[in-house]
């Protein structure tokens, strides 16, 4: 019967989806119960990425250390990404898409770049900057 194995990995996706999913919307919303991603984030960011080759906005100020929850909102037709290289942060968000990620800021204040790694978005100046400041 290794269609019922199947099946039951199946649901298990679909429920472990769902769940995290669930888990990402609550992050929105500061009233609602706990939540793990809500109550560890330090900073909660919106990031909206347009075909103008932009990041709105383009710059985010945290302090040292903190952790940084940013929300990726893809408004565009295009492709894009959300890279801060000097922290390991490479996350793609597919046109009209969301993504999220989570990151903690460096413990010394600095700039560190923001870019879109598409091929051809950064040399078009989709570029920003995480600042790092007390
Ligand atoms: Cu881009």
């Amino acid at each position: 019967m290794q269609w019922r194995l199947w099946s039951a990995l199946v649901v298990l996706c679909v429920v472990s989806i769902t769940v995290f999913a669930c888990g990402g919307a609550d992050a929105d919303d500061e009233n609602e119960g706990p939540s793990a991603l809500t109550s560890e984030a330090d900073v909660t960011v919106d990031v909206v990425l347009r075909d103008t080759m932009s990041f709105e906005p383009a710059s985010i100020t945290v302090a040292p250390g903190d952790v940084v929850h940013v929300n990726l909102d893809n408004r565009g037709a295009l492709p894009h990404n959300f890279s801060i290289t000097s922290l390991n942060v490479d996350v793609d968000v597919p046109p009209g898409g969301t993504a999220t990620v989570t990151f903690t800021a460096p413990s010394s204040p600095g700039e560190h770049r923001i870019v879109c790694a598409v091929p051809g978005h950064e040399g078009a100046g989709m570029v920003g900057a995480l600042v790092v400041e007390r």
